[in-house]
């Protein structure tokens, strides 16, 4: 299964928010793709943008991905449906671009790392689209150059306007939210999360009774580094997304957004969301695949499940990865040495 000459033909499965944002991407500005099909079970939303955008619909993800037409597949569903509709492209053949979270549990994640590693060849891309910020990516750069020395710190601070609806609950924060985070500092540090701590700040009254926000997450890396997360859902203000990075020798703020305020993500990343497609339409034309890996979905996943417990408890949850990594697997450690170790020339 594989692209037609120059041209990816992509089906979108759910057609929310961000499925929607995607599918229009597709369709209008990314180049050597062809928005050819979606579908969500709320079909009349699917044959909206179908049509609106001259693509079919349906309610069937299966039906999607086992389609002739299409090459690759877009997931956009809610996190719960993702199992199943991975697996079925990875059955398929099927590259894909899985929105965070990879799952909603560690467990579902390493079934999905299993079943990729089976098949022997990667096709999946995990939709952690900051690292295609201008922005991040070139923090990542700047610490991988050492031009922060040695990254000590990490400060992170994420918001949204309000919840986007009723049925809202704190553990939400943790999964939807927080894991963007996690792969930032996975990311930026090239290291695992080895503890992750979630309290339990007084709540604003913005907040349906019960839902604990803000709250603050403190991470431990392997190396020692410590990473500070603010997730604060309804600030009231809009979409806040920043991070201070703070190394040996200097610090750099990034996301220090000019001009109002954003209301979502759409606005904030827009120029990541189609670096991150478009880089995934080149490389599956060119037969590959990059960016964000089934391993660090599952990674990311197995730092939201303990961060879970840990906001269910208080206490810090230790971290704990099943299966060592394959080759070619990010984080992909920062190279300068550590002023520290015994190695260090
Ligand atoms: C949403 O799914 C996102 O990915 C946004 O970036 C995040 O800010 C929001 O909290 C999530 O619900």
């Amino acid at each position: 299964m594989g692209a037609v000459g120059d041209e990816l033909r992509v089906g979108v499965i759910g057609v929310g928010v961000m499925g929607a944002d995607h599918a229009e991407r597709l369709a209008v500005r990314t180049e050597g793709a062809r928005l050819v099909a979606v579908a969500d079970p709320d079909v009349a939303r699917a044959r909206q943008l179908g049509d609106r955008l001259g693509a079919r619909s349906g309610a069937d993800a299966l039906e999607l991905v086992a389609a002739d037409d299409v090459d690759a597949v877009v997931i956009a569903s809610p996190g719960a449906a993702h199992e199943e509709q991975v697996l079925a492209c990875l059955t398929a053949g099927k590259p894909v671009l899985c929105e965070k979270p990879l799952t909603l549990d560690a467990d579902s994640s390493l079934r999905l790392v299993r079943a990729e590693r089976d098949l022997g060849r990667r096709l999946v891309q995990v939709g952690f689209m900051r690292r295609f910020d201008p922005e991040f990516a070139s923090l990542r750069e700047s610490l991988v150059a050492g031009r922060l020395g040695r990254l000590l710190l990490l400060h992170n601070i994420h918001r949204n306007l309000a919840a986007p609806n009723e049925r809202f609950r704190s553990e939400m924060t943790v999964l939807d939210s927080l894991v963007h985070e996690v792969d930032v500092a996975r990311f930026l540090f090239g290291e695992e999360v080895a503890s992750i701590q979630v309290l339990s700040p007084a709540a604003t009254s913005a907040a349906p009774a019960g839902v604990v926000d803000p709250q603050v997450a403190i991470f431990t890396m392997a190396g020692g580094g410590v990473v500070t997360n603010e997730v604060f859902i309804n600030s009231g203000v809009g979409y806040e997304v920043r991070t201070e990075a703070v190394g040996e020798t200097g610090s750099v703020t990034v996301g220090t957004w000019e001009g109002t305020v954003p209301r979502d993500y759409r606005t904030r990343f827009a120029a990541a969301y189609d670096r991150e497609v478009q880089a995934w339409v080149d490389a599956n034309l060119r037969g590959e695949v990059v960016g964000p890996s089934m391993w660090d979905g599952y990674a990311a996943s197995v730092v939201t499940t303990a961060g879970v417990e840990s906001l269910r408890s208080g206490e810090r949850v230790t971290v704990q990865l099943a299966d060592p990594p394959t080759e070619g697997v990010v984080p992909q450690p920062l190279s300068q040495p550590d002023p520290r170790s015994k190695d260090a020339s």
